[in-house]
């Protein structure tokens, strides 16, 4: 089956197919040029590398005519055993080369020539496995079954391991005449693009070796990309061609993202394990930019403040990322996340959010507000900070002026001290909004951090709490304020290099927030 790069390469494999033949005219197609070795060999070279890095199948390659005489099939020969492809098709025409379906009579290489192209390959080659197969284009060009049977034996005499009979007929005859009075001398391989309504029982039952269908995934790929540009240009909108066209999650798996993930298990740091639940069902009252939309899908310079807070935490390694969603709840739609949702947002509160949540807390967990963003350093700082349970608090949110209206104080054990040598932890003693603020150390931002045990401690106040029936309306400060009676809670001061969005001139701060 044809494959003109890495990607339909593993179509190819998952489809079931023994081998790949990775097509002359494709892979120019696809690169936007002709099959008339406008490409260079060794950038065919570099495509068929992705290609065998790709799969695990047989990779035959169309090599044209050998891209020159005797000595150039020798170098492609060596290379192409150094990339682990598995055979070369050369063709016995004269370089440049045109597309066999192009014109009439295309002029043939001299036997004896094209002869020591095929002697010269089989010298060449540094896997005894590697396969030469010698194409005759005789009957195309209207030599006649005499010539090309002439020709094919001479071929198969000089080494090759197998013969592609190509014909351009409607029908199979031509060819199967051949595979009669060829009586399996070696390895018969055939092209049925012209003569695609002939079944293949016949070329079974006629002893030929193998079909190549030399050129549908590239053609699928073309009315499908067609139809998709012409659906999407006339709706301006994506909305029709979703469920039409691969997931997101589709093309991260076909090209191995879980490997990737495992890998990272082994090698990286543990902080790439982390996940992230993000508080994002209520509605937030942005009047007519909150109407059809919760807040945090507002447009912040082309982006929603979500998909840049998805992307800040991605940045930071965390992988796996749960949006609990409520109002409005159809227009989160991101890739690469999940959703749980709180039906009953409009009653409840972000504990209750949490707890839909409940079983996404588990190992090391970020929780955050849908409608914050900070500087990534901040994640990093908080992923990286000691303590079960740490909180991200701005010390600055206390000094007047700095914010309009900070929303949840905090009372810790220490103040920010501003100096450097001074980084003892700071345990958390209540994020209230109705602190003193000359009792407050600054403002919770809204990011949290729990370690595998302190998702424990988490899920359990989750339970407690419900058990109370106060899930309901209980809000993230309560929350903290309630695990940090029981647990050490630390605070990781920064010093602004945040933002939330809950006014409009927030908003505006938001949209000039880099
Ligand atoms: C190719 O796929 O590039 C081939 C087969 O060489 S054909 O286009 O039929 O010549
Ligand atoms: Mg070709």
């Amino acid at each position: 089956m044809e494959a003109h790069s890495g990607l339909s390469a593993k179509i190819v494999e998952e489809a079931g197919f023994p081998g790949i033949w990775a097509s002359g005219l494709s892979i120019s197609a696809s690169l936007g040029l002709r099959d008339s070795n406008e490409a260079s060999w060794t950038q065919v070279l570099e495509v068929l590398e992705f290609m065998a890095e790709s799969t695990t199948l047989p990779i035959l390659v169309d090599g044209d005519t050998g891209y020159g005489n005797f000595n150039n099939v020798r170098r492609l020969v060596r290379k192409l055993c150094e990339r682990g492809v598995a055979g070369v098709c050369i063709e016995d025409k004269l370089f440049p080369k045109t597309n066999s379906f192009i014109g009439e009579r295309q002029p043939l290489a001299d036997i004896e020539e094209f002869c020591g192209r095929i002697k010269a390959g089989k010298d060449s080659q540094s896997d005894d496995d590697f396969v030469i197969v010698a194409r005759t284009e005789a009957l195309i060009s209207g030599h006649g079954l005499n010539e090309a049977l002439l020709r094919a034996e001479a071929y198969r005499a000089a080494g090759a391991d197998a013969i592609l009979i190509h014909s351009k007929q409607k029908t199979g005859s031509e060819v199967l005449a051949f595979a009669e009075r060829w009586q399996n001398r070696c390895p018969l391989i055939i092209v049925p693009t012209t003569y695609h309504a002939t079944p293949t029982a016949l070329f079974r039952q006629a002893g030929i070796s193998t079909v190549i269908w030399a050129n549908h995934n590239l053609r699928a790929a073309i009315t499908a990309m067609r139809d998709t540009c012409r659906r999407i240009w006339e709706d301006e909108s994506v909305r029709e061609v979703e469920g039409q066209v691969a997931s997101v999650q589709e093309i991260f798996r076909l090209v191995g993202n879980a490997e990737l993930e495992e890998a990272e298990r082994r090698y990286l740091p543990g902080r790439a394990t982390a996940s992230a639940v993000v508080l994002a069902a209520s509605r937030g009252d942005l009047g007519e930019l909150t109407r059809d939309q919760p807040k945090c899908m507002i447009d912040v310079r082309g982006q929603s403040l979500l998909m840049r807070l998805v992307s800040l935490l991605a940045d930071s390694g965390i992988r796996s990322i749960t949006v609990v969603r409520g109002y409005h709840k159809e227009t989160i739609a991101l890739n690469g996340i999940a959703t749980v949702d709180n039906d009953r947002y409009a009653e409840t509160g972000e504990v209750y959010s949490l707890a839909c949540a409940r079983e996404r807390l588990d190992g090391e967990t970020i929780v955050v507000y849908g409608d914050i963003l900070f500087r990534r350093y901040v994640l990093d700082g908080v992923l990286a900070a000691e303590g079960d349970i740490v909180v991200a608090v701005d010390a600055l949110g206390t000094v007047a002026g700095a914010r309009a209206t900070p929303r949840d104080l905090v009372a810790a054990e220490r103040p920010f001290s501003g100096n450097y040598l001074d980084d003892a932890p700071v345990r958390l003693c209540a994020i209230s909004p109705r602190l003193p603020m000359s009792q407050s150390s600054g403002e919770w931002i809204g990011l949290a951090r729990f370690t595998a045990q302190g998702a424990v401690w988490l899920r359990q106040e989750l339970d407690l709490i419900q058990a109370e029936e106060k899930l309901d309306n209980m809000d993230m400060p309560m929350l903290i304020t309630r695990l940090a009676a029981k647990y050490p809670v630390f605070v990781h001061y920064i010093a602004g290099h945040w933002l939330d969005v809950d006014t409009l001139e927030d908003l505006s701060n938001a949209r000039n927030f880099t």
